[in-house]
């Protein structure tokens, strides 16, 4: 039976990720948002599995043991263990969590890779390439960027192996058809077009294996080889519902529904990954969504920059559920977000302690003061009632639409709003003034009945947000924590008539910052360092090696000219390229560069930059470029372009 018409599962999954170190918040941003979306789906009444895990073999992994001094599993164990110390702390729900490293994924990518081979799908060539060890990827030289990987920016390796190869580039008009027949496959639409991009400008095949290193799995039919790690990493998700071992289970939840992925592996999961499922007579995936990067206090994450933030001490100085809230409620899916330390305060602040926590304080407090701590469901209804009521319909209405369109944020300002209208009901309805008036009793225990039933609805509804949270809102209105939140009770009147409330608790302490930046929480002080204003403790710079030596003819044949830059643009779509109209002496021409998130267009126009005016041209997203230019960079963001002013264009460099 296909999935479609057994309603009712949902197979999520994160990438998993690499156990070179611990995890950081950019990570726990995607598995979170992972888990709320697991968490609405159960709460649907759906039939879930949520799956994350550990990327573990790979030259990065065990160039990390070899510097470590351990074995490659010794190393990634102890990170492993880290990794689901976070899950847990979080409240991370996930159903499985899978180990690339594992006996039973062993077993289906070398399964996978035999029938692939013994179709044809694979061959033997010798291989020589450029690679980038931190992304595990070989890259053509038209395709990088000043030189560099253009993924991650840093220096690439030249490498030669006899490798396997999967045929791609078979594939390619296959692709190029499925994706024109399944628009929403690929999301947001831009990481789509940018797929097709790249697929018309030529899918090369697919080296993978390697005999360079040996902490992979061994290649079933040459045993020289291991497997490539992305080849094997995506088999991930197959391997963590049972394929090839129980069909029943992996039909059940096959296809999945979502693969959730940063937005720079989108390559691999909607190009090669597809490729792959298909080429293994395998159904695809519904959806892959590319969702942005969380950049802190408005500069990239990086170790150098002593800037990396961990979600453990986060979490235990705010606790998971704020974490979780701010992510969630802070950061639009499809683009990059910002997470900064003043913001998460203040969010705790204003939503969660005042908006959230004031509501039900008072509620159940007036609840428990004016009608002896007991809903009553009968009473007198008036005009505004109804609005309120209309209000809750629609918020459960929205939030619904919402969070299957993937709009989390969206969703969760919608019940906010929900939660501010209830705060300014109670200052409409006064109920401390009825309370006085007995022939008003009727009208107060509706005002109050009406009160508890917001909350009880937005107990469920932020459940998938702060799932700590809701059974606590349930536990003060007295009502029995269930073991789903399920939507179908996000109905108004559901609360049972003669409930009886519990005693109002503080739900979210306020936060107080110190002058020195430090915070008090719960009579607690959480000493905060910021990450140092100077480059502190900065690893030595190591340069790239020297390459191997040339001769002076060698020299010679490079061309390299002043050019002057007579035009400047971005390149649509592209966050890193800029079209460049220069000037060689007379000559016109045009040169896409990789430098635009190191300058603004407008600031290049009139200068004498330096280029190699004899290069072959390329092709990058369609434009063609004649040259390239000269810059240095660090590959830490610090980027210089070379130039020559006051020399007249189309001068030669010497
Ligand atoms: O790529 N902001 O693993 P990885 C938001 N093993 N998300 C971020 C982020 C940031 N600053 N940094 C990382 C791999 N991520 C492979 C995946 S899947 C078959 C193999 C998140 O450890 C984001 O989801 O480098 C990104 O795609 C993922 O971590 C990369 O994790």
């Amino acid at each position: 039976m296909c999935k479609e018409c057994r309603k009712g599962s949902y197979y999520i999954t994160t990438p998993i990720y690499y156990p070179s170190d611990n995890l950081h918040i950019g990570h726990a941003y995607c598995t979170t948002v992972a888990d709320c979306l697991a968490r609405f789906h159960r709460d649907l009444g759906e039939d879930v599995f949520f799956l994350t895990g550990s990327d573990e073999h790979g030259l990065k992994i065990q160039r990390k043991a070899n510097e470590n001094g351990v074995t490659p599993q010794a190393y990634v164990d102890k990170i492993i263990a880290n990794f689901k110390l976070l899950w847990r702390q979080l409240n991370i729900s996930n159903d499985d969590f899978i180990r690339t490293s594992e006996p039973r994924h062993h077993k289906v990518v070398q399964d996978v890779l035999q029938k692939i081979y013994e179709q044809g799908d694979i061959y033997k060539k010798n291989y020589k390439g450029l690679y980038c060890v931190p992304c595990e990827s070989y890259w053509l030289e038209r395709q990088l960027v000043d030189g560099k990987c253009p993924d991650c920016g840093r220096p690439v390796e030249e490498m030669e192996e006899e490798s396997y190869f999967f045929k791609l580039s078979k594939y390619e008009d296959w692709w190029l058809q499925f994706i024109e027949e399944h628009p929403d496959f690929i999301q947001p639409v831009s990481r789509r077009n940018e797929m097709i991009n790249f697929v018309k400008q030529g899918l090369e095949d697919l080296c993978i294996t390697r005999t360079t290193f040996d902490w992979g799995i061994p290649v079933p039919f040459d045993k020289k080889h291991v497997v490539y790690v992305w080849f094997d990493a995506l088999l991930n998700y197959l391997t963590g519902i049972k394929y090839g071992t129980d069909d029943a289970f992996f039909h059940k939840f096959w296809p999945a529904d979502l693969h959730l992925v940063g937005k720079e592996i989108v390559r691999f999961h909607t190009i090669i990954w597809p490729i792959m499922l298909h080429a293994m007579g395998v159904e695809l995936p519904k959806k892959v969504y590319g969702h942005g990067w969380l950049i802190v206090e408005g500069d990239k994450m990086s170790k150098s920059k002593g800037n990396v933030v961990d979600p453990l001490a986060l979490i235990d100085e705010f606790g998971a559920d704020s974490i979780r809230y701010f992510l969630l409620r802070e950061i639009n899916l499809g683009s990059d977000g910002n997470f900064s330390r003043d913001a998460l305060i203040n969010r705790i602040n204003a939503d969660l302690a005042n908006d959230l926590g004031n509501l039900l304080h008072r509620t159940v407090s007036m609840i428990n003061k004016y009608h002896g701590g007991i809903i009553t469901a009968a009473g007198y209804s008036a005009p505004i009632d109804e609005e309120l009521k209309g209000l809750i319909a629609d918020t459960a209405a929205s939030y619904i639409r919402y969070m299957k369109g993937m709009e989390l944020n969206s969703a969760i300002k919608a019940v906010w709003a929900l939660i501010s209208r209830a705060n300014k009901y109670i200052d409409e309805t006064t109920p401390w003034l009825l309370a006085k008036d007995p022939a008003q009793q009727p009208r107060l225990q509706t005002v109050l009945y009406n009160l508890a039933e917001v909350l009880r609805i937005t107990a469920i509804l932020i459940e998938p947000y702060i799932p700590a949270t809701s059974p606590k809102i349930y536990s003060q209105l007295g009502l029995a924590v269930p073991e789903r939140f399920l939507l179908e009770e996000a109905v108004f009147g559901k609360l049972a008539d003669g409930t009886k409330v519990g005693q109002p608790q503080q739900l979210y302490p306020r936060i107080e910052v110190t002058e020195e930046g430090d915070t008090l929480i719960g009579g607690k002080r959480y000493e905060h360092k910021a990450a140092p204003a100077e480059k502190k403790e900065e690893p030595a710079f190591v340069p790239e090696p020297i390459k191997e030596e040339i001769t002076i003819d060698d020299f010679a044949k490079i061309d390299l000219r002043v050019a002057t830059v007579v035009a400047a643009e971005k390149v649509k779509k592209s966050k890193k390229l800029l079209k460049l109209q220069v000037r060689i002496g007379e000559e016109e021409r045009t040169i896409v560069s990789g430098i635009a998130e190191h300058c603004e267009p407008v600031e290049l126009i009139g200068r004498n930059i330096i280029v190699v005016a004899n290069l072959a041209p390329a092709k990058l997203f369609g434009i063609e470029s004649k040259g390239m230019l000269l810059a240095a960079s660090d590959g830490e963001g610090n980027l210089v372009l070379a130039d020559a002013p006051g020399i007249k264009s189309g001068s030669r460099v010497k």
